[in-house]
């Protein structure tokens, strides 16, 4: 008989500010489910998204009615509780519970050990392990699993997929009503109307992480960095404009701008597409060059998320984003400006180092930004954001609590984000008390403020629902 499986976008606990661009459906179970659909045609998949349309009622109602044979849930650090919750559910159900995502990857093992109702955690890319799942492969020979059994961890292989192989990306399976009725609400469509919003991803893994530990906040779980090949790229975009009918597509991958042969031959091989679109990447400020921005132009791109994390050169320095300062910051504004390509800045708040006086030298990056965007383009950026700075597991700064706090940070599977805010202050900064704390906390509160007044939408993260 087939098999049915229920892939879950965990809702996160609603103390926490959630995202508002939930404009689009999880691309990493998309992933999934398309790759599923290509090797096992005959298994019935249902796709939950927990950010937009099902609460969680919704979602432990289904699990009654539907007895999915797999429940597999894409978790983050903020919504752990809940997937846990319904993970009891399955297991009461008697499904197979399967955790994965970037946090599941970073806390396998604390996950398999502390939960019991949880039967693996899967580490890194997810296609082929639920496919040995759905077929019944021994356990063995499916890879990236980690679980527990009387209370030793167990570790199948790794196994990385090669980009090259992975189905064309397909998005006919979730309805977009209920994504495109949140986009409607917001100011994200300023100053272009946009109807419909789609995620598509070029490459896999941060290429900056190859030789470093990564950017001191950065929880991400991928070694290395994969590209799908420039033609790949153009059938994603191509099948999101022409089928899905997207208007703006938002490319995930972590540095566009990693490999600029590559962006070079993207340039090189662009097809008329009849669909009006605009395109938004994420790039690194210090690979922003004026020969890249003509490639970006030539692309199609119309904006850029940069990580500018913080206006101080110090803060920037601790914060390992290596090659960047407030001055390469300016001249990645300049030349994408300079190409007619919007930016949205995104700084991170309370990074080791910051004080009073860094905080000021980030807001007056900002400004600098929004002047430089609103000379070139006749209005500020479309989005610019202040987070808080959140310790996710993985992350050099979640390594540095875990030798601080060993006996409660050791194979310890779960620490609320807020808790973990307030011990990484302790830590770095020597906030001892609840005071000193939420002080400090209220200061990069109201910087963040002062940031997100200069522009008519932010989406910011790391914060207390009731902190905005
Ligand atoms: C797009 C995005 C978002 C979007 C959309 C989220 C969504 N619905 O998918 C928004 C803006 C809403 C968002 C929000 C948040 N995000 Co986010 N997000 C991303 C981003 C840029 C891309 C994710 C993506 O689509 N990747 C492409 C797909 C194909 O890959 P994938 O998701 O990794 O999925 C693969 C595997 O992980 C695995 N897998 C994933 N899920 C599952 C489930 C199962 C069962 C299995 C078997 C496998 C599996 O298989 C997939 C296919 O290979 C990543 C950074 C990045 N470049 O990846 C950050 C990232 C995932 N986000 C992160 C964080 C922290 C958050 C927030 C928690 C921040 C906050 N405090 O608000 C929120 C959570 C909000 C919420 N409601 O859940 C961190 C996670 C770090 C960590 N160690 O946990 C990342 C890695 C950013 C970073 N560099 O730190 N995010
Ligand atoms: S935050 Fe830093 S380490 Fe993480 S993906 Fe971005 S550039 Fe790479």
């Amino acid at each position: 008989m087939s098999k049915h499986v229920a892939l879950i976008f965990t809702p996160i606990d609603k103390r926490y500010k959630d995202a508002l661009t939930h404009y689009a459906p999880s691309l990493g179970l998309i992933a999934l489910e398309n790759y599923l659909r290509k090797y096992s045609p005959n298994t019935r998949i249902s796709i939950i998204d927990g950010s937009v349309s099902h609460t969680m009622d919704d979602i432990i109602h289904f699990l009654y009615k539907e007895k999915p044979d797999i429940v597999g849930q894409s978790i983050q650090q903020i919504s752990y509780e809940n997937a846990l919750t319904i993970a009891w559910h399955a297991r009461e159900v008697g499904c197979l519970n399967l955790f994965g995502g970037q946090h599941a990857s970073q806390m396998a093992e604390a996950i398999v050990y502390n939960q019991n109702i949880v039967d693996y955690v899967c580490v890194g890319d997810g296609e082929e392990t639920l496919l040995g799942l759905v077929q019944g492969r021994p356990i063995k020979e499916i890879p990236n699993l980690v679980f527990c059994r009387n209370n030793t961890i167990f570790k199948t292989d790794p196994f990385e997929l090669q980009l090259e192989q992975v189905p064309q990306l397909d998005y006919s399976a979730v309805a977009f009503e209920p994504y495109q009725e949140l986009l409607k609400e917001t100011d994200f469509t300023n100053p272009n109307p946009i109807t419909n919003y789609l995620r598509i991803y070029s490459h896999k893994g941060c290429g900056n992480r190859r030789n470093s530990v990564g950017c001191v906040f950065c929880g991400r779980a991928d070694q290395g960095v994969r590209f799908k090949s420039p033609a790949q790229f153009w059938e994603d975009i191509t099948v999101a404009t022409t089928v899905h009918k997207a208007d703006y597509i938002f490319d995930v991958g972590d540095d566009f701008l990693y490999d600029h042969d590559w962006v070079e031959q993207v340039a090189k091989i662009k097809p008329d597409i009849d669909h009006k679109f605009e395109l938004g990447i994420f790039a690194r400020a210090n690979r922003v060059t004026p020969d890249a921005c003509q490639h970006l132009k030539e692309i199609g791109v119309s904006d850029v998320v940069i990580g500018f994390e913080s206006g101080d050169e110090q803060v920037l320095k601790l914060c390992n984003k290596r090659d960047t300062s407030p001055e390469t910051s300016v001249y990645a504004a300049q030349v994408l400006a300079e190409s007619g390509i919007d930016i949205t800045a995104s700084f991170v708040l309370g990074l080791p180092g910051e004080n009073a006086q860094s905080l000021i030298k980030t807001i007056a990056c900002a400004k600098n930004i929004v002047d430089i965007i609103t000379q070139r383009l006749g209005r500020p950026p479309r989005e610019m954001v202040g987070n808080l700075i959140e310790p996710s597991p993985g992350s050099p700064i979640h390594r540095r609590l875990l030798k601080a706090y060993p006996d409660k940070y050791y194979m310890k599977d779960h620490i609320p984000l807020e808790e973990m805010q307030r011990d990484y202050f302790k830590c770095y900064f020597g906030l001892d008390t609840l005071d000193s704390y939420r002080s400090f906390r209220r200061q990069l509160r109201e910087a963040a403020l002062e940031i997100h007044s200069l522009v008519s939408f932010s989406d910011a993260q790391g914060w207390l629902a009731d902190e905005f």
